[in-house]
């Protein structure tokens, strides 16, 4: 079941509650045992430095990085430990399966943690470093809601607020895949899904357009 509103671009899936309680908790005991091998890194804006106020991880074959020298990318391993990324649990492989409609599984999950202590929100942005746009972005809600906002193909111009809860999963498909995005607040302290609280987005992507 979807209720969006026909505003959002074709290609743009909200499944609110896809996943129960109890799937919840287990997501976050997946997120936390990957943490505990590949610790959450600050990251940071090619040029500037500036730190991004949420902090990342990625289970699969490739993670999303970004700092000052080299920029946004996809890599095989943990900027710090040097590891390759824990694997994707099997609770999100399923989701892919189930909602993609993608002939390939994804490369890159990121995590992303938005901390009550940093207030932690995203600006608009494209997701564009992948080689593949065919495929579409699965993401996964988890702890203290928010409001995500959708732009356009173009930057500037009005948004659309949608509000996301623990447990929802959107899918950004066709058109929807190169538009504007990002998180304009968390409502922190009103879940207690995340041990040390606030949210957690879980965002699967395929990266390259063959298996390599
Ligand atoms: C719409 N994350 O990691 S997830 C990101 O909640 C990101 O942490 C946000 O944007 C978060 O890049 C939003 C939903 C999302 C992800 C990718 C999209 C929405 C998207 C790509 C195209 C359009
Ligand atoms: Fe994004």
């Amino acid at each position: 079941m979807s209720l969006i509103s026909p505003q959002f671009p074709p290609g743009f899936v909200h499944y609110p509650q896809f996943f129960n309680q109890e799937e919840q908790r287990q997501l976050i005991s997946q997120v936390k045992q990957a943490v505990a091998t590949a610790p959450f890194y600050k990251p940071t804006m090619p040029g500037t430095g500036h730190p991004l106020s949420v902090v990342m991880s990625n289970f699969g074959p490739l993670g999303w990085v970004t700092d000052k020298e080299n920029g946004y990318r996809y890599e095989k391993i943990h900027p710090r430990t040097g590891l390759p990324w824990p694997a994707l649990p099997h609770l999100l492989e399923e989701l892919w399966l189930k909602v993609s409609g993608y002939k390939y599984p994804p490369e890159a999950t990121l995590i992303n943690w938005y901390r009550p202590e940093m207030k932690s929100k995203m600006g608009m942005h494209v997701d564009n470093d992948e080689n593949n746009f065919d495929a579409p972005v699965v993401s996964v809600s988890l702890g203290d809601p928010a409001v995500f906002r959708m732009g356009g193909l173009k930057r500037g111009g009005s948004t659309l607020p949608l509000k996301l809860y623990s447990g929802d999963v959107i899918v950004m498909g066709g058109e929807s895949r190169l538009y504007h995005h990002g998180i304009s607040k968390v409502f922190y302290g009103e879940s207690d899904l995340v041990p040390k609280g606030g949210r957690i987005n879980l965002t699967m992507r395929r990266v390259n357009s063959v298996i390599v």
